[in-house]
């Protein structure tokens, strides 16, 4: 693997970057495999399209498309190859850069999981920050989100506000589930860039930057394995489900 400058400068700048070919086309495809294998045995624990409740989706796992599998949660623990990928070198060397520090934390919680859009069914996910959910004492949690295949607008791929994560908005300007209510972002969404990906490219994005995808309109699935870290020195809220698991220590 070639070693590739991370700008850190950038980085704090967007609230994102993107690394091309950042892991193995033997790495990611072992890795779809996996995930093609825990998705068609139903291998527990994961999320539907009826669970997320997002605008559009099916209310019950009854109704079409809600049994279909969204998220496969717990990836840290779902096979070795997801791990090693955790703790590798890779990600070390881009986290030890942005994170600031030799060891920093996976959240088991938060993301940990295989996200899928499936092409028979899947819905599309509003404006958000994912620190919607999450509590902890500050918001630099950085997500590292691995493409198993190709993303981009046509099969859900994300689309990024560049520096909205530096950005205060009132409580009003989202909605009772934390999604950005774009009407009251004026111009904002214009700046809008969509992510492309191929397989073995990385996305890192920063807890707070907002973002969204649309539905996958071609016929193949899309996979992509997210794993969120923080500093050690950062603390999820006692009490709160960010609490609830242990983290994994990198390092
Ligand atoms: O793949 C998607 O639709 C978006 C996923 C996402 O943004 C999230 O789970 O926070």
């Amino acid at each position: 693997m070639e070693a590739f400058k991370i700008d850190k400068k950038q980085f704090d700048e967007l609230g994102f970057l993107v690394c091309r070919q950042a892991a193995s086309s033997s790495t990611t495809s072992y890795m779809k495999t996996i995930a093609t294998h825990h998705l068609e045995n139903r291998t527990p624990p994961f999320e539907l399209e009826a669970d997320v409740g997002y605008p559009g989706a099916p209310e019950t796992s009854s109704k079409v498309g809600g049994g279909t599998i969204r998220r496969l949660l717990q990836a840290y623990n779902r096979d070795p190859v997801f791990s090693s990928w955790a703790h590798s070198e890779r990600v070390r060397s881009i986290l030890g850069i942005l994170l600031e520090t030799d060891a920093f934390m996976l959240s088991r919680v938060h993301h940990n999981c295989i996200m899928t859009k499936q092409p028979l069914f899947s819905s599309e996910t509003g404006w958000h920050r994912d620190i919607r959910y999450w509590a902890f004492h500050n918001t630099e949690l950085i997500s590292v989100w691995l493409a198993l295949g190709k993303e981009h607008a046509e099969n859900g791929g994300l689309k990024i506000i560049p520096g909205s994560h530096k950005m205060t908005f009132n409580k009003g300007s989202f909605d009772e589930k934390d999604f950005f209510r774009s009407q009251y972002g004026g111009n904002l969404l214009d700046r809008t860039v969509e992510v492309s990906l191929n397989q073995g490219d990385l996305l890192v994005f920063h807890s707070r930057t907002l973002h969204s995808a649309g539905w996958n309109r071609t016929s193949s699935a899309k996979w992509s394995l997210v794993f969120t870290y923080y500093h050690p020195l950062n603390f999820p809220v006692a009490g709160t489900r960010s609490a609830s698991i242990d983290p994994v220590i990198i390092g």
